[in-house]
């Protein structure tokens, strides 16, 4: 094969690999529905990261198939003499230079995201999330109440100031991508903006102890009436 034509076979098989991964994970996604401000973030970053990759992972698989063919041994007298001499270091040069650029950019896009997701550490609600083995505890401080569950109210930015009164908990709602842990000892903050009204799951993702599967809560996001209704008839 001609130079032209191994580049034409690389880049028309690398593009049928990357449409049938590209339809894979449009049939089966990954990700559970986004719902919150931060999972715009999250999501944007981690797309961005898996379509590169794919297409890394395509080129490199196209590149490799075309090697099997190409540079396959008729006889076992023949085997590697085709890889005797390498005439050029361009490739080696420009994948160790690419891998670089991809390595730096990617870790200035990350940075750059990290910072809007965290923003400004203004917030409209606190709340106080304490982890225990093996159960969650949920205080407001400014109503004063305990809830029963995270109740949070939708389009508000939640202050999330998490502790832990034993060992290392993980505060995690997969729905808002956000994952925290909590330290004993320490006051770690987590800024939160629900979108969507609904219920979720709080999971422990931090390996815990006997009980820690059984480490879940409940959560509501609900609209500015149902939050103080519930949170005031709450005890
Ligand atoms: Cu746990």
């Amino acid at each position: 094969m001609k130079n032209k034509a191994a580049v034409a076979f690389v880049v028309v098989v690398a593009a049928l690999i990357f449409a049938g991964l590209w339809a894979l994970f449009a049939a089966y996604p990954m990700l559970p529905a986004a719902a919150s401000k931060e999972a715009e973030f999250v999501d944007g970053a981690f797309n961005g990261l898996f379509w590169i990759e794919g297409a890394i992972y395509a080129l490199v698989m196209a590149f490799m198939l075309y090697c099997l063919v190409q540079f396959r041994a008729s006889s076992r007298a023949e085997q590697g003499a085709k890889f005797d001499r390498s005439r050029s270091r361009l490739v080696e040069v420009a994948w160790i230079g690419l891998s670089t650029m991809l390595t730096l950019g990617l870790a200035a896009l990350g940075s750059h995201e990290l910072h809007a997701v965290i923003g400004s550490p203004e917030a409209d609600i606190d709340v106080e999330v304490r982890g225990q083995q093996f159960s969650w505890e949920f205080y407001y401080p400014k109503l004063q109440q305990y809830g029963d569950k995270l109740y949070l109210e939708v389009g508000k930015r939640h202050r999330i100031i998490l502790t832990s009164k034993d060992v290392v908990h993980s505060f995690w709602v997969p729905e808002f991508r956000l994952k925290q842990d909590a330290v004993p000892g320490k006051v770690i903050h987590l800024l939160l903006t629900p979108t969507k009204v609904g219920d979720y799951m709080l999971i422990c993702s931090e390996l815990c102890g006997f009980g820690h599967t059984d480490m879940t809560a409940s959560v509501a996001v609900v609209d500015h009436e149902t939050f103080e209704k519930n949170l005031k008839s709450e005890f």
